[in-house]
């Protein structure tokens, strides 16, 4: 049962100061120093790529959303690679991906409850900051996966692919199936997004190459990650902008959404869409003609590297430093880069001679 967020924030905050009490001024042992004695003891503080991987952890996953199908796909990656390893794995989070203060008290409470690693998708950049930095405070391993908090807020962040890469392939997909040509519109997600608006400015700066000169950005609506909203911006779009070739929805939701509207309008086939999804989302409207052509990765292989990691970082495998690198099970080795960024590998393209390949 969940606690309301409201009265989860007073408990947890008690209890966060109380850690951060104990951990400083009352001098009494804490389960972070015991971590870190162990830790210390072995690796000297530093990462030791032979250290053994620890068992017995509990890593929380906090995912923007926790009734987001993609979400929900990602954890079940996280859930048995932790199997696998010896740990256990929980999800906790909120059912709005615009509840930032809400995500903002589950990260407490789960400093509170003293888990020894959390990965978490963050609504937003800077908000989760403070509350964070405290878990890491208490030796709590905190990494990010799917949308990252500032480098200062985590130690590294599991990134689905080059953030830089999904923004300027969602415009050129676009761009094959319009011709180079007319009005486009982006359906995001949250406004305040830290993965779609990273990607959103690569398409800006894509947008600025001479080869899209004819091609021009109009609007930029946001459904929420929420299928009615979603809908109803892509309905919004349409009518406000008679002439619109093409919709980038760099969101599971969103261009799931644009894609029902689509196929029930005298759009469909039309005004292109492309952006992430999910081949089982949007298969129906591959094979009904609505989409062409969109990109993913998998995420359940996200999930499955943002448990390793934590692992690794528990175990002082790697501390988050550029350059170090681990082993994450079957899905082989990583090098840590800039930034403390750890990538999962290059997304798939989708359409209608490969959907079925896929499952999720
Ligand atoms: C939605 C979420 C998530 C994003 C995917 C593509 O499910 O916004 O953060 O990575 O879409």
């Amino acid at each position: 049962m969940r606690t309301p967020p409201a009265r989860r924030t007073c408990a947890a905050l008690a209890a966060v100061t109380c850690l951060a009490l104990a951990a400083t001024a009352c001098g009494g042992t804490t389960k972070e120093d015991v971590r870190n004695e162990n830790r210390s003891a072995t690796t000297g503080g530093k990462a030791d790529p032979d250290a053994e991987l620890r068992k017995g952890l509990t890593v929380a996953f906090l995912p923007k959303q926790v009734n987001n199908p993609y979400f929900t796909v990602a954890g079940k990656g996280g859930e048995k690679a932790l199997g696998e390893l010896g740990s256990r794995y929980k999800e906790t989070g909120p059912s709005s991906a615009t509840d930032t203060s809400g995500q903002v008290s589950y990260v407490n409470t789960l400093t509170q409850q003293q888990v020894d690693a959390m990965a978490v998708s963050a609504q937003d950049p800077g908000a989760l900051c403070t509350a964070l930095k405290q878990a890491m405070r208490n030796g709590i391993e905190v990494v990010t996966y799917d949308s990252d908090t500032r480098p200062e807020c985590r130690n590294a962040f599991v990134s689905q692919a080059s953030a830089e890469d999904l923004g300027r392939t969602q415009v050129r997909l676009l761009a094959e199936q319009i011709g180079h040509k007319g009005e486009i519109a982006i359906l995001s997600a949250a406004q305040t997004a830290t993965n779609q608006n990273t990607w959103i400015g690569y398409m800006k700066d894509e947008l600025r190459k001479p080869a899209y000169r004819d091609m021009r950005l109009v609007e930029i609506a946001y459904g929420n990650d929420d299928a009615q909203q979603s809908f109803q911006q892509t309905q919004g779009l349409l009518q406000e902008h008679p002439d619109l070739k093409g919709i980038i929805s760099p969101t599971t939701v969103g261009i799931k959404a644009a894609a029902q509207y689509l196929s029930g309008s005298r759009h469909k086939g039309k005004v292109k869409l492309t952006g992430l999804g999910t081949p089982n989302d949007l298969r129906r409207y591959v094979k009904d003609g609505t989409v062409e052509a969109f990109e993913l990765w998998d995420p359940a292989k996200l999930g499955e590297l943002a448990a390793r990691t934590a692992v690794a970082l528990a175990s002082g495998q790697i501390t988050g430093k550029e350059g170090e690198t681990f082993r994450a099970g079957a899905l082989g080795e990583y090098t840590i880069g800039e930034d403390g960024v750890i990538v999962l590998g290059k997304p798939a393209v989708f359409d209608a001679g490969n959907i079925d390949d896929y499952d999720f």
